[in-house]
């Protein structure tokens, strides 16, 4: 049996409390209640990302073809728990992170195609142990800048030895171009302070509108490619 080979090498180090330097201070600080909940916050992390390579899997077995094109997943460092609290005036506390802040926990799914995104974003909430706090669809309606994404949040159980806690993660679930231009824009102007004219805008929203036109595009090739296995397939059974 090839069972532990086939284990995902990086498991340990995601169990792991965390322990960047930068937010090591200022975690000392909170005791080891908060670094408890960040562990909690990482295995609901982990649950979700568990949940979107199963229907991985079982979308390649009946389509022959990944849906997802990959998964990143992040916990908010403290400081910048500790800087959103301060933004909204609340004080920082572990009830108030619990209670205010429903992006600690952030798994991103990059799919394939535009279709992917709502077929995996229906399943996810298909399922029984799910529950959607909120959903807001920058694809259907996109930020002023250009922005697309689908944004989901949703409490998920953990099971702990001794008892099940619902914890909160937001899930964005995006193209592979809609990814490519959120990535690079966040890098350029995302919440940066730096002087970004009019016309710099202006082509970074094109920019948008190229990718959006790409999805569109690929999303067409693909109908057309399926359409054609299809056609094969009743021929091949004639
Ligand atoms: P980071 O650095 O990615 O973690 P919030 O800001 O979460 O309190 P809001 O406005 O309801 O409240 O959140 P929204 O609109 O659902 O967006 C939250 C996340 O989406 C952001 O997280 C970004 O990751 C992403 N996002 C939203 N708008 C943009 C955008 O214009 N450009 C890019 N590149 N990403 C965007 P954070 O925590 O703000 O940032």
């Amino acid at each position: 049996m090839a069972y532990l080979e086939d284990m995902p090498s990086n498991i340990p180090e995601k169990v792991m409390p965390i322990t960047q330097a930068d937010s090591l201070e200022w975690l000392q600080q909170q005791g080891p209640e908060f670094i408890k909940l960040m562990s909690y916050y990482r295995c609901a992390m982990m649950e979700i990302e568990t949940k979107f390579h199963v229907l991985d899997v079982e979308y390649s077995l009946l389509h022959h073809r990944n849906p997802i094109s990959a998964i990143k997943s992040r916990l908010k460092t403290p400081s910048s728990i500790q800087d959103k609290l301060k933004r909204r005036g609340i004080p920082c506390t572990l009830e108030t992170v619990e209670k205010n802040l429903m992006d600690v926990a952030g798994v991103r799914v990059i799919c394939s195609f535009n279709e992917d995104v709502y077929t995996l974003a229906d399943a996810l909430l298909r399922q029984d142990d799910i529950t959607l706090i909120s959903r807001k669809d920058y694809i259907a309606d996109p930020k002023e800048n250009g922005y697309r994404s689908l944004h989901l949040i949703v409490s998920v159980p953990i099971f702990l030895a001794s008892e099940k806690r619902q914890m909160m993660v937001e899930i964005q679930l995006r193209t592979i171009a809609m990814d490519c231009w959120a990535t690079l824009e966040h890098q350029l102007r995302y919440k940066k302070n730096r002087q970004f004219t009019r016309e710099m805008a202006q082509e970074l929203y094109e920019c948008a509108w190229m990718s959006a036109h790409l999805d569109q595009r690929m999303d067409a090739l693909r109908q057309q490619v399926e359409q054609e296995d299809e056609r094969g397939q009743e021929d091949e059974n004639q």
